[in-house]
């Protein structure tokens, strides 16, 4: 009895074993081109995330909370969302245009959804004709148009590609989501469905050059099938070794995976209750964020967040050692939204003056803190007040022999003391030395 107990266990730990390997690339060691992309991407930490898709043309249906799940929110069956593209005709869009804001934006990369849940391809695929080259009377390759830009202008494009979809036919059985869609079909191949996604991203990694990398997400609609990412990762890596792979799974980063991304979450804080697993020490790390509510365009939601909120983001991300991906939903008609365009420009003027303490930074020795955060370029130290409280802040666990303290903006010298009794320090910040979105102290240590 007791022998077979054991002899089960082995078993099921051999299962386990298998399935792991199974799973994901198991055993990948990253080209060093991929590694010198993984310092490039800390680096550069900032980057505008684009959901854009057929979607966009419903804006959201009037409704707060919906944009690019209208599909499953809405219960559109699925022959009646097909006659979306019919509509999609984004004669005003301008990839100059784009790329240039966001190089003044201070954006360095831009991740763009190539598909979303819809099914709907943002790009001319060969083995679908629900692409917006085939099915659209706009009729052009948007994707491959803002990469031939981003290439001009020096910057990155990265993919967004959901694995979920809730329009190919043999995805199938169904996950968690869309399942009152009417219409969708309920028998099919599975593995003919990850032929198809595979056949795909082959398409994205052959047809556009050499792009910053894949931004999965969708693998949360069905935990327990067999995605053969082992067999994906690797033909990314394959094609292009020096792509990132990142996968919004919320979980801790699989092997193939090449950083670890966090929705709408400060790495750890998981505010969301979404990202409850730990940090990678392993892997860059990205969290997104929403301008307003929305990822795609929602046309009543004007819940803007304030440039002030997104700069404490982006800071607070930096100090984790996080990259910041700012989203916008693009508008029908190709024009991303002015008031997004606005909060872009702010921040890019912030950005021109400090971004000294932004790029090129890693995160501090310790974790932000309610006043604020840390990040580090060598043996230089940003200390970022967001919040400098009654006129001084203690930066609780640091204790660092340091040469200098000087205010960023003027120079000027910075008091600084020991608390008694504590491990922290304790710096005084002078009312009129205090600066509207963030004062910025630059330490150099010894
Ligand atoms: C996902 C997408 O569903 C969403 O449309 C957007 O693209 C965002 C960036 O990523 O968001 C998720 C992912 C997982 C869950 C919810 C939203 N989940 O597990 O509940």
């Amino acid at each position: 009895m007791k022998t077979k107990t054991f002899s089960t266990a082995i078993t099921s730990l051999l299962m386990l074993c298998l399935s792991f390997s199974l799973f994901a690339q198991e055993g990948y060691v990253p080209t060093q081109e991929n590694l010198d992309n993984r310092e490039w991407f800390q680096d550069n930490k900032y980057g505008l995330f684009v959901h854009w898709g057929v979607y966009s043309i419903m804006g959201g249906g009037g409704d707060q909370g919906i944009a690019e799940w209208i599909m499953s929110q809405k219960n559109i069956p699925l022959q009646q969302y097909e006659k979306l593209p019919g509509f999609f005709n984004p004669t005003q869009f301008d990839a100059k245009e784009w790329v240039s804001m966001v190089k003044k934006a201070g954006m360095k990369y831009i991740t763009i959804t190539s598909k979303h849940h819809d099914g709907f391809a943002m790009y001319d695929s060969k083995v679908s004709d629900y692409n917006i080259v085939d099915a659209t009377p706009y009729g052009q390759d948007v994707i491959g148009l803002l990469k031939e830009e981003c290439d001009r202008q020096g910057i990155k494009l990265f993919f967004y590609h959901s694995q979920l979809d809730w329009h190919h036919p043999d995805y199938v059985p169904q996950g968690r989501t869309g399942n009152d869609i009417e219409g969708r079909s309920t028998e099919g191949d599975w593995d003919k469905y990850i032929d198809y996604m595979n056949t795909q991203l082959t398409e994205l990694l052959t047809q556009y050059g050499e792009i910053g990398g894949i931004w999965f997400d969708g693998m949360w609609d069905k935990p327990d099938a067999d995605w053969r990412l082992a067999e994906t990762y690797s033909l990314i890596h394959k094609h292009q070794p020096g792509a990132l792979i990142g996968s919004n799974h919320h979980k801790m980063p699989y092997p193939g995976e090449d950083f670890m991304m966090f929705e709408r979450d400060l790495p750890g804080e998981n505010s969301m209750g979404f990202n409850n697993t730990g940090v990678s020490t392993e892997v860059p790390l990205e969290m997104c964020e929403t301008m307003n509510g929305s990822w795609g365009f929602n046309l009543v939601d004007q819940n803007y967040k304030s440039v002030e909120t997104l700069v404490h983001t982006m800071v607070r991300s930096a100090g984790y050692g996080a990259n910041f991906l700012l989203n916008t939903g693009p508008m029908p008609n190709g024009k991303i939204q002015p008031e997004n365009v606005d909060t872009l420009m702010a921040i890019g003027q912030w950005l021109e003056t400090y971004g000294e303490a932004v790029y090129g930074t890693r995160g501090g020795a310790v974790k932000p803190q309610e006043w604020g955060a840390l990040t580090q370029k060598g043996d230089v130290v940003y200390v970022h007040v967001l919040d400098p409280g009654e006129g001084s802040i203690e930066i609780e666990g640091y204790l660092p022999k340091i040469k200098s303290a000087l205010f960023f903006d003027d120079g000027s010298k910075v008091d600084i003391k020991v608390k008694k009794g504590t491990s922290g320090l304790v710096l005084t910040i002078p009312p009129e030395k205090v600066k509207a979105i963030d004062t910025i102290i630059k330490l150099t240590l010894r």
